[in-house]
């Protein structure tokens, strides 16, 4: 049985199963494969003789430029996984790790590429602060997904969480707060760091949002001169109070400082701005201060995104990317804003907050997780849906991706992110790699339930919390480790 998640474009299945016991890998992320695969590397002479005999796994590149696309071809004494870049490699070592079951690996050959160059996740870490180990945690359970980027919403106004050297009070004053006290907390530079490191090595790129000129009390507090009025910390869950000083020149040389140190640490090609519900800014205000914002991140050489709210301002740099959080039904004002980037010559992610928003309840039972995008929000519902049908007139080339937020005003440790996320996000990811129609075809959701009951043996092996929704026959001797019943270990550190 070929069960994967996501879906791969083409499966051919073959005769018999290739035996991992006694296998050897070869070749470019050798390494990284027996690891995955608990086989052994032949980098040693030793297991190069031994490997003559056995059974081997190879690994090579081929010459074309497909980013993430690979090819495995699976017999009983042979497995070839070849792609252009490691990236792709990577990925398919993905599928090769979700096809062993009992030490086998089905015959088959794949040809696999994804529909959408990007997608993502988006954890908050301002309404709640989590650490280093949680967050290399919850990359490590999108690297089995193939998720190729992790947006990191770092400041609001319960928090400011990356220390910014040239401006050390944000994270020394903005961060000691969160929703409903406990602490709060920042990342150093150096967390940072290790934070791309560990997500550059599962493929994956961060992606940092800053953001503008709303959702920033946090930043006020710590530095009164950029806002119009002092501001008091602020523990709740209300939203579009704040603002930053618009007019003030003073403000532009800050945020001059700000994106560009967090480019600095940042490899990957986005920098996200925000600009998603400022109500206390004026129309005005709003897209004269958006026009600035952008230039100045664009300077940094990154590319721009926003929330579809930027859309608002018609001086965006050119290739600016929007992110949708509307719903999949029609909404006029949302998908106008969203057309504006592309009208401005840059392309759309979509995270249409009724289906792709992690943070939605999943049954009326919940006592966290929030419920105003049409919550609860089932699998079934995360699933069936097409995203050139979200935005009426957006053509697939206009769309960038599809990515899932996480936000936490209600979820407060690495167990509940990893309940709230799974096994959701795997039809975001499904949706974001697979080609058009895998979700929305006839019985497609009970195909999907299938290959996510084997995702299970996965969660479980490495002690990951999902959702054992009803909507999914679970295998019950998947169970290895008692998760059904939520362990409330807290590891905020
Ligand atoms: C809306 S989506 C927000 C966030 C909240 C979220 C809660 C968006 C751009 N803004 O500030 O955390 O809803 O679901």
């Amino acid at each position: 049985m070929i069960r994967v998640v996501p879906a791969p474009a083409h499966v051919v299945a073959g005769e018999g199963s290739f035996g991992l016991a006694g296998a050897t890998v070869s070749g470019p992320l050798a390494h990284v494969a027996a690891e995955l695969l608990g086989v052994s590397a032949t980098a040693t002479a030793a297991t190069a003789a031994k490997a003559a005999k056995a059974a081997t796994i190879r690994l090579a590149h081929t010459g074309g430029d497909s980013a993430e696309g690979y090819r495995l071809v699976i017999s009983p004494d042979r497995i070839d996984l070849t792609a252009d870049a490691d990236a792709g490699l990577f990925r398919g070592l993905q599928t090769l790790r979700q096809l062993a079951t009992d030490g086998r690996v089905p015959a088959a050959t794949i040809d696999d590429a994804p529909r959408f160059a990007y997608r993502g996740a988006m954890l908050d870490l301002a309404r709640h602060f989590f650490g280093v180990a949680d967050i290399c945690r919850f990359v490590d359970a999108l690297a089995l997904l193939k998720i190729n980027h992790l947006h990191l919403h770092l400041t609001d106004d319960q928090g400011w969480r990356l220390e910014i050297r040239s401006r050390p009070e944000l994270a020394r004053a903005g961060s000691t707060t969160q929703v409903g006290g406990g602490g709060g907390g920042f990342l150093t530079q150096d967390d940072y760091r290790a934070i791309v490191a560990h997500a550059a090595s599962r493929f994956i790129a961060i992606v940092p949002e800053i953001d503008l000129p709303g959702h920033t009390n946090a930043a006020i507090v710590a530095d009164p001169a950029l806002g119009e009025a002092p501001a008091q910390p602020y523990e709740g869950v209300e939203v579009g109070f704040s603002s930053l000083a618009i007019r003030r020149g003073s403000t532009y040389a800050w945020l001059a400082d700000v994106l560009g140190e967090v480019a600095a640490l940042t490899p990957g090609p986005y920098l996200h701005l925000g600009g998603d519900e400022s109500h206390a800014t004026s129309d005005d205000d709003f897209r004269y201060f958006i026009a600035r914002a952008a230039a100045i991140g664009a300077a940094t050489g990154k590319t721009v995104i926003g929330w579809h709210e930027m859309g608002r301002s018609r001086d965006l740099p050119p290739g600016t990317v929007g992110q949708y959080w509307g719903f999949t039904t029609p909404q006029e004002g949302a998908a106008e804003l969203a057309h504006s980037f592309v009208e401005q010559g840059g392309r759309v992610i979509l995270s249409p907050a009724d289906v792709a928003y992690l943070d939605m309840k999943r049954t009326g039972d919940d006592e966290r997780g929030l419920d105003w995008a049409n919550g609860p929000t089932s699998l079934r519902q995360s699933y069936e849906w097409e995203p050139t049908a979200v935005v009426p007139g957006l053509t697939e080339d206009e769309l960038l991706g599809v990515e899932a937020p996480l936000w936490t005003e209600t979820l407060e440790t690495i167990d509940q992110l990893e309940g709230f996320a799974l096994p959701r996000l795997a039809a975001i990811a499904e949706i974001g790699w697979s080609p058009r129609g895998t979700s929305t075809a006839d019985g497609a959701f009970d195909d999907f339930a299938t290959r996510v009951a084997a995702l299970a043996r996965h969660w479980e092996a490495t002690g990951t919390l999902y959702w054992r929704t009803p909507e999914v026959a679970w295998h019950s001797a998947d169970r290895l480790t008692p998760a059904a019943a939520p362990r409330e270990r807290d590891r905020r550190d």
